[in-house]
């Protein structure tokens, strides 16, 4: 299948042509068919000569009705403009040439109708030049008769060569179906219509619909008035909705494909039109079938901030269309740089913006993305509309290359001065770090962490157990120098203190394995308890505390404790009469 929508001003056949080559009637409403006028979007489908369908978008022509217009052109990829011969270009045949051109569209035909009227040639010439200078380009021209049938098979013809044009749907990308129509059908409930313009759509789906907290799901699928279990792009679509109340969405929302798109109220825009400085403040934006006014930021001469007044699901490289109601005027096309642009608060940050927008031109960048992010989640770029195809650094995060090796380094010399600062404590907290450099998540700091230095404990240090900090180490070699020959002398209490060894001293070298606690203030090196077992055993057994202490050329003070922690080591026995033997 594809579509097409209709366009041109009013009174000048479209409806009539639409009916004349589907035999359906897209004036759907009782007071369309009195006044004679199309007031809303109508639908229609026919066969055409090879077999495909064509299904059409018919739009109103009448100024008031604009909007409405939009709506059904926003998503459709192709436009038949129609003309009347008698009457020529008139006012909404250039606006509705301006709206096809802002998005962008470039696919189309010219019907120059009511060529039983008069002579389709002006008419036809006029409107060919004007097209030419769009996103259309030269488009093939065919005059038609709604009322006599003449000029319908050329017109058929062309709908079918212009198909064959078309590119091909995307079929693997997200949904994002603009709703067009909402209505209620009893027994079924909720049915919501519109064009899908990519990927497919199955009975059973699961959907995001902005708003509601829950995924909404497709309960039947209808396509050309028939039910289907599945609708694949390009396609008029008509979804029934398991329990979403019809007040619960209408013209202008999207259904979506989970986690693809991220709603925002804030993008960053190129214009393709007015110069930024002569827009006003205020104008609407149309983007699918949605239409939500809009505060204007002028940043660049082509490149403006918009403020929307409700969010969308918009992505990078949506091409979208300002319009002042007021004037009745299409201010251009833009085309969407950035979902989720920086704020600018501090002076001088827009005019460095415009310098960033100047750069960007809607195309998805990932690695451009990732310069100006430095870090960001893949699935925050993915419903952005990046695709990702880089490796993440941890975790689903992916970091520019330049920004996490500077991230590396500003951790090492955290961590190095983290150690300056604090040298009795085992490395830097993890949490500290995190804090420090800034960083959103735990497994990055974890990710930043390499050889020498190493996580442990939940602190990040240098690899080494051994390390001591330098004022320790120096009182430990000192240590070593004054009773290196007299091991199991330990220095008094009031050394400790000339040394520098106070208690959290103590305990950092003892952490290290450089000195051995016997009790409080009772320290020797760690090679002792060795030699003391070499020592004792060269004693007659059982040997008393006494006969220890003197082999071993030491005071009570250090010899309780010692024979008490090679007793617990297993290494001596104390007997009842509390002499002792070497286990050996
Ligand atoms: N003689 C003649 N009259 C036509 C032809 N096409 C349309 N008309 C008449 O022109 C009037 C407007 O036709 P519509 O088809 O309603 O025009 P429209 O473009 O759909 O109008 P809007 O939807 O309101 O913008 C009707 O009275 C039609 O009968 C044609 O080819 N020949
Ligand atoms: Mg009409």
């Amino acid at each position: 299948m594809f579509v097409v929508a209709t366009a041109g001003h009013v009174d000048h056949g479209k409806s009539t042509l639409v009916r004349a080559l589907t035999g359906m009637e897209p004036d759907r409403w009782a007071e369309e068919r009195r006044r004679g006028m199309t007031i809303d979007l109508g639908f229609a489908w026919t066969t055409l000569p090879s077999g495909g369908t064509v299904a059409f978008v018919d739009v109103p022509g009448h100024e008031r009705f604009v909007p409405n217009m939009l709506a059904g052109v926003g998503p459709v990829p192709a436009a038949l403009i129609v003309v009347a011969a008698d009457e020529g270009w008139m006012p909404q045949s250039a606006e509705h040439l301006a709206a096809l051109d802002a998005l962008g569209v470039a696919y189309g035909l010219l019907a120059v109708t009511r060529a039983d009227l008069a002579d389709p040639g002006p008419a036809t010439a006029r409107a060919r030049a004007e097209i030419a200078e769009t996103s259309l380009g030269a488009v093939p021209a065919v005059a038609v008769s709604g009322l006599t049938g003449a000029g319908l098979p050329q017109l058929r013809a062309a709908l079918d060569r212009l198909a064959a044009q078309l590119p091909a749907p995307a079929l693997d990308d997200p949904v994002r179906l603009w709703v067009d129509r909402s209505f209620t059908v009893r027994g079924s409930g909720t049915v919501v219509t519109g064009t899908l313009g990519a990927g497919r759509l199955r009975v059973g789906d699961e959907l995001e619909l902005a708003g509601a907290d829950e995924p909404v799901r497709v309960r039947g699928l209808h396509s050309l008035g028939e039910a289907r279990p599945e609708a694949a792009a390009v396609a008029r679509v008509a979804v029934n909705l398991r329990g979403t109340p019809r007040d619960r969405l209408g013209r202008g929302d999207a259904l979506l494909t989970p986690g693809r798109f991220r709603h925002t109220d804030l993008v960053d825009v190129r214009l393709a039109g007015d110069p930024a400085a002569d827009l006003p403040a205020t104008l609407t934006l149309h983007v699918g079938s949605a239409a939500v006014p809009v505060r204007v930021r002028p940043l660049g001469p082509d490149t403006v901030r918009l403020r929307l007044a409700r969010p969308l699901p918009l992505l990078v490289g949506d091409r979208a269309l300002l319009r002042d109601p007021g004037r009745h005027h299409v201010s251009g096309g833009v085309r969407v740089l950035d979902v989720a642009p920086p704020p600018l608060g501090r002076r001088g940050a827009a005019a460095a913006r415009a310098q960033v927008l100047a750069e960007l031109d809607g195309r998805p960048d990932l690695a451009g993305e990732l310069r100006r992010r430095r870090l960001i989640r893949a699935g925050a770029l993915i419903r952005m509309g990046v695709p990702v195809h880089a490796e993440p650094v941890a975790g689903d995060w992916l970091a520019d290359p330049a920004h996490w090796r500077r991230l590396g380094e500003q951790l090492a010399e955290e961590v190095a001065r983290h150690a300056r600062e604090h040298p009795l404590e085992p490395g830097m907290p993890v949490d500290a770090l995190r804090q420090r450099l800034a960083l959103p998540d735990r497994v990055l700091v974890e990710a930043l962490v390499r050889p020498p230095l190493r996580i442990h404990a939940g602190r990040v240090g240098a690899a080494s157990a051994n390390a001591l900090p330098e004022p320790v180490a120096l009182a430990v070699q000192r240590v070593r120098a004054e009773y290196g020959d007299r091991p199991f002398r330990a220095p008094e209490a009031d050394r400790l203190v000339d040394l520098g060894l106070g208690p959290r001293e103590i305990g950092a070298a003892v952490r290290a394995g450089a000195l051995l606690r016997l009790a409080d203030n009772v320290v020797l090196l760690p090679d002792a308890l060795d030699d003391a077992v070499r020592v004792l055993a060269g004693l007659p057994q059982p040997f008393t505390l006494s006969a220890a202490r003197q082999a071993l050329d030491t005071t009570r003070r250090v010899a309780v404790p010692l024979l008490e922690l090679l007793d617990r080591r297993g290494a001596t026995r104390r007997l009842p009469d509390d002499a002792r033997i070497v286990v050996t």
